[in-house]
């Protein structure tokens, strides 16, 4: 008999018939009218389960006893409880690497919209307001030459370091659980502590995971340490820097600007202060949404789960102490 498997995120027919020639495949839109309840109904049976952007808690778990992995379309594995999965023996996996280019995208174009003021000013043209030439009021900022501090300097950091080196000639520092003698090499990339790194930002970048460790990294007083010209770029999670900070500052005039692609609450609030400020670029958690990306990480998840039912060690796995509890 096949297992039995549930995804609730939509996936391509491609992926789905991958996943339909293995299992018994069912599909649950939990983010419809009734979908929630409709999950809690098919757990029961589930051995299986691949999406993202839902949280697994463990009364959800509770209905799942025969569950043996989760394929999550993400990199970041933050929402899920990894002591609780460990404790059911329930395999979890991710989708790191096909992401890392288009993130390393997402993070440049916030950087240079905000250095350029690009959506402030197409807005600005679209409105009917280029009338004459463009006097020092709407003038941005360089970003080539300029120097980038990283928070972190994983797969998506080095991705934005080579960017910002080799692209842009930028001077590249970062902080981070330990040196990375590629970059350095590579990209002339310094590892400094956050206090040196920070009165040394242009522009200031997240990409660290969150964690209890990451919760709140870059708060007031670390925001206080960068230079009043510097923009804060984040791609990684929204409560690795504390908002309500990070909008003070910028309503202070105390950094030039910031671009976001993530938030402490998601989706943003339509009435969040930071979508009065004209120097913010706010993007809605778009970091790997491109078409190429988007089915890279179905894939992979889609092969994460292929092996994991099929009692094959699976490429991406999250927690291996589980897989190492059942060997
Ligand atoms: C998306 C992400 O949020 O991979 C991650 O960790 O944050 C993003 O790619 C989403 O999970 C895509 O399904």
């Amino acid at each position: 008999m096949k297992k039995k498997v549930i995804h609730y995120k939509a996936l391509s027919p491609a992926q789905t018939a991958r996943l339909s020639a293995a299992f018994d495949l069912e599909y649950v839109d939990v983010k419809a009218p009734g979908g929630e309840a409709r999950l809690r109904e098919r757990l029961p049976e589930a051995q299986g389960l691949l999406g993202s952007s839902f949280t697994l808690s463990s009364e959800l778990l509770d209905l799942a006893p025969r569950l043996e992995a989760i394929a999550s379309v993400s990199v970041g594995f933050d929402s899920y409880d990894l002591p609780e999965l460990a404790r059911r023996g329930i395999l979890l996996c991710n989708t790191p690497d096909v992401l890392t280019e288009s993130v390393a995208d997402a993070a440049f174009s916030l950087l240079l919209a905000s250095a350029r003021r690009t959506v402030e000013l197409a807005n600005w043209v679209r409105a009917g307001q280029w009338r004459a030439g463009l006097g020092e009021a709407h003038f941005g900022c360089d970003v080539h030459g300029k120097t980038l501090g990283l928070v972190g300097m994983g797969r998506i950091g080095q991705a934005i370091a080579r960017r910002a080196s080799l692209g842009f000639g930028m001077h590249v520092n970062y902080t981070a659980r330990t040196s990375k003698p590629l970059a350095n090499e590579r990209y002339g990339a310094r590892f400094l502590p956050l206090h040196e790194l920070l009165p040394a930002c242009d522009f200031l970048c997240v990409t660290v995971p969150l964690s209890d460790e990451t919760y709140h990294l870059l708060g007031a007083y670390e925001l206080a340490q960068l230079p009043a010209h510097a923009i804060v770029v984040n791609v990684s999670r929204g409560p690795v820097l504390d908002e309500a900070a990070l909008i003070a500052a910028l309503q202070a005039g105390r950094l030039r600007g910031a671009g976001l692609d993530v938030f402490e609450r998601e989706p943003l609030a339509s009435d969040s202060p930071l979508l009065r400020l004209p120097n913010v670029v706010a993007t809605p958690h778009s970091g790997s949404a491109t078409h190429e990306t988007r089915e890279a990480m179905a894939r992979c998840a889609v092969d994460n789960l292929l092996d994991a039912l099929a009692g094959k060690r699976p490429a991406n796995l999250v927690n291996p102490e589980v897989w190492q509890a059942r060997c």
